[in-house]
Parts: C-alpha cells; sequence; structure tokens
C-alpha cells in the first residue's frame, strides 16, 4: 500500500504558505507516487494559486492532490502515515488525539520557513517530544547539505535549460501572458511588497542607456509603481513608458508559468519564499525582498542569505549585490547600487548560474522528506 501523507497549510498571509505546500504535495504525489491530502483554511488563496479549483467545495482531487477545506468545524479524518504541519500551524487537537491513538503513530513533521542562518543545520530533524507521547520532528529546508534542502522538482532545470535555449519558446510563452518583447530591451520581472526604494531603481531604469522592460505582476507594488508614474486604476495589460522604461502590468498567472516569466527575464525581483527559491532556479540574477517580521529579524535571514550567496564574485560585485540588496530591504535608495552592479552584470550572471547548479547537486526537499520518512521507518 502506498503511504499516505497529511499537509496542513494555514494562510497567514500572502501566497508563500499555500505556493510552498501546494508545490511540495504535487511533486510527492507526482514523482513519488504518494496519497496526498493538502489541508487548507483558505480556499481563495488556493484558488489563486489553481484557479481550476472550486473555492465551495470541501474536497476535491487537483492534479492528484486531494485538497481539502480545513474548516472551522473540523470533521473526524483517519491520520495519514506522515502529518506535516507547515510553518508551525497548529493541528486540529482531535486529529492530533486521533494521531496518538493510530497502531502505527504517524510521523510528525513540522516544516519551518525557509532560511540560511547558521543554526538551521544544528536543528534540522530534532525530535520535540509532545504530551502525548508522540515526537515531532522540526524539518527546515535550507541551502546548505546539513539541512533539508530545496523544492526542485526532478526535471526542473532541464526544463529551464531547455527553454532558455529556445528563443522561439520564450517568444511564444510572453505572448501567452500578453507580452510583446521589445527589441534590444533588458527583461526585469518585479514582485515584491510595498517598497519605498522602488522609485529611485524606477529613477534609474528610465535613465539607463539601455531600454528596460519591466514586467510587475497585480500585487502589493502597484500603488508604489502608480505612485511613481503619477496614475491610478493600472490593471493587468495595462502598460506605460517613461523615458526608456517600458512598464507592463501583468495578471497572476499560474505556478509553473510564473516559472517561465522568471526563466524569460534577464533579472528578477522576487519575495517571501517560494518565488525567491524559484528566482534561484531560473539561475538569473535577481533581487530578494524577504518577508518583513518583528524586530528586524528578517534582516539576519537577509545577512545570513547574503553571506552563502556572495561566495565566489568579485569584491567589487560582492558590494554591488551587498549594497543593492540591503538598500532594497530598508527603503533605501538603491540608483546608486543597481548602477554598480550593472558594471558586473557578466559576472552577475555566471555567478546565478552557478548558485543554481550548486544548489542542484543537493537532495531537493521532497526527496529529502521522503528519505527521512524511510529511515524514522
Ligand atoms: O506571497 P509571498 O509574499 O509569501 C510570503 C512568504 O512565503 C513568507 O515567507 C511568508 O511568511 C508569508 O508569505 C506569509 O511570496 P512567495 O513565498 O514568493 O509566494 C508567492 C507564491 O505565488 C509563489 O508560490 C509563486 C506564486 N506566484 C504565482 O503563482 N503567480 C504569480 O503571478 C506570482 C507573482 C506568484
Amino acid at each position: 500500500m502506498r503511504a499516505t501523507w497529511d499537509i496542513f497549510c494555514s494562510v497567514v498571509d500572502n501566497y508563500g504558505d499555500i505556493g510552498v505546500t501546494w508545490r511540495l504535495a504535487r511533486q510527492l504525489v507526482a514523482e513519488h507516487g504518494l496519497a496526498v491530502r493538502l489541508w487548507v483554511d483558505d480556499l481563495g488563496a488556493f484558488v489563486r494559486l489553481c484557479p481550476q479549483a472550486d473555492v465551495q467545495v470541501q474536497r476535491q482531487f487537483q492534479q492528484g492532490v486531494e485538497v481539502c477545506l480545513w474548516g472551522g468545524d473540523w470533521q473526524a479524518a483517519e491520520p495519514a502515515d506522515v502529518v506535516i504541519e507547515a510553518f508551525a500551524c497548529e493541528l486540529p487537537a482531535p486529529y492530533i488525539a486521533a494521531m496518538a491513538q493510530r497502531a502505527q503513530k504517524p510521523l510528525w513533521l513540522n516544516l519551518e520557513y525557509l532560511s540560511a542562518e547558521d543554526w538551521v543545520e544544528g536543528c534540522h530533524g530534532l525530535p520535540s517530544l509532545q504530551s502525548n507521547g508522540l515526537s515531532k520532528f522540526f524539518f527546515f529546508p535550507g541551502f546548505t547539505a546539513g539541512s533539508g534542502g530545496l523544492l526542485r522538482e526532478r526535471d526542473l532545470l532541464a526544463q529551464r535549460r531547455a527553454f532558455q535555449a529556445d528563443s522561439a519558446a520564450r517568444e511564444v510563452f510572453l505572448r501567452s501572458i500578453g507580452v510583446t518583447p521589445l527589441p534590444g530591451a533588458r527583461l526585469i520581472s518585479l514582485f515584491a511588497y510595498e517598497n519605498t526604494a522602488l522609485a529611485s531603481w524606477l529613477d534609474a531604469l528610465a535613465a539607463d542607456a539601455q531600454p528596460t522592460q519591466l514586467l510587475v505582476p497585480e500585487g502589493r507594488i502597484l500603488a508604489d509603481l502608480q505612485a511613481w508614474l503619477g496614475c491610478t486604476g493600472m490593471r493587468a495589460g495595462d502598460s506605460q513608458q517613461r523615458g526608456l522604461l517600458h512598464i507592463q502590468v501583468l495578471p497572476f498567472i499560474q505556478q509553473d508559468q510564473y516559472d517561465r516569466l522568471l526563466w524569460s527575464c534577464d533579472f528578477n525581483a522576487v519575495r517571501g519564499e517560494d518565488s525567491f527559491v524559484r528566482a534561484q532556479w531560473a539561475g538569473r540574477p535577481l533581487l530578494w525582498h524577504i518577508y518583513q517580521q518583528a524586530e528586524n529579524a528578517h534582516l539576519e535571514k537577509l545577512e545570513a542569505f547574503l553571506a552563502l550567496y556572495k561566495e565566489g564574485l568579485s569584491v567589487s560585485a560582492q558590494a554591488a549585490l551587498v549594497d543593492l540588496w540591503r538598500a532594497w530591504n530598508t527603503g533605501e535608495a538603491v540608483d546608486e547600487s543597481w548602477t554598480q552592479l550593472l558594471q558586473s552584470w557578466p559576472e552577475q550572471q555566471a555567478h546565478a548560474e552557478e548558485w543554481c547548479l550548486e544548489r542542484a547537486a543537493q537532495a531537493d526537499l521532497a526527496e529529502a522528506l521522503v528519505q527521512f520518512y524511510l529511515n524514522w521507518l
């Protein structure tokens, strides 16, 4: 009998929680042949990522995953062999009680947020004894061999490489989302939270000698974008030109299409957790807008990642990268650091590809979870 897995996702805000768990659930089904239920407490957020889904339906199969509404009124369900609570969400008490009563106890995992901090390796895989006698294990995604790795589908990089080698495929894809590539323009995608640094970046892009085509999926950055443009009411499909900067708002597209958008662009500004990882698999230079936490805890995470990522770059390329990322994440002007980054462009490009290949040498997160379960049995 194939093993059963339950993944619980509570949508805090944005799309990262459901983005990560939906991707993981699909991969466990597609690549490991597992029976996976994804319990999500906000089908509205899920439908943004999976438009075929029905927001009214309590249980539905989508791409082989049984997607279940995790409503306030919990209906008894037989616990699975492996239970993942994503990002420390709290499982329903009756479900935990049923886990403890199961003849063959389930493996209980807390899948943590992604961080490059040093302590992650020391905590990855550690058990914590619960009051009902079950152990809960902490599973940390990460960038180094001692962590749980990153979500990466088996053929992702092969697909990405084939796509990037095929300019016709890129053109067809871009047109399918309403984008006509402008000849000679640098293509950039922008997915970010509200950011006071944006105006300085747009100033620099508009004044640049090389044209830029900036693609902005609908979302939280739109207000800052419109403030800079001096307009309101921009919607998907709308575009504006300032100097050599052409700006187009895109609709929110499906995850697989979003990957292709990242692969198509020369530079990607991403945010949170999942788009950040996907931009790394694109093998192109990137800019990360980290999710803000209380007491600026996120800035330590940012530094931890930069310390890893910058290794191998020349001193000047490191400085440009670090300055740009720090300024972007503290809302300071980025025009100078952007101009500096352009000075080391070929180096930044080669480095992004190298970083991607080095990360891909590790087991991916889904594989690592399955292996963890097999070792635990
Ligand atoms: O939406 P986010 O800001 O999510 C964040 C982070 O995960 C953060 O760590 C978490 O604490 C917080 O949510 C609650 O960014 P993220 O993680 O990149 O998730 C966005 C998802 O949306 C990702 O799976 C990619 C997907 N996406 C699309 O499918 N289509 C699109 O057009 C775009 C722009 C994104």
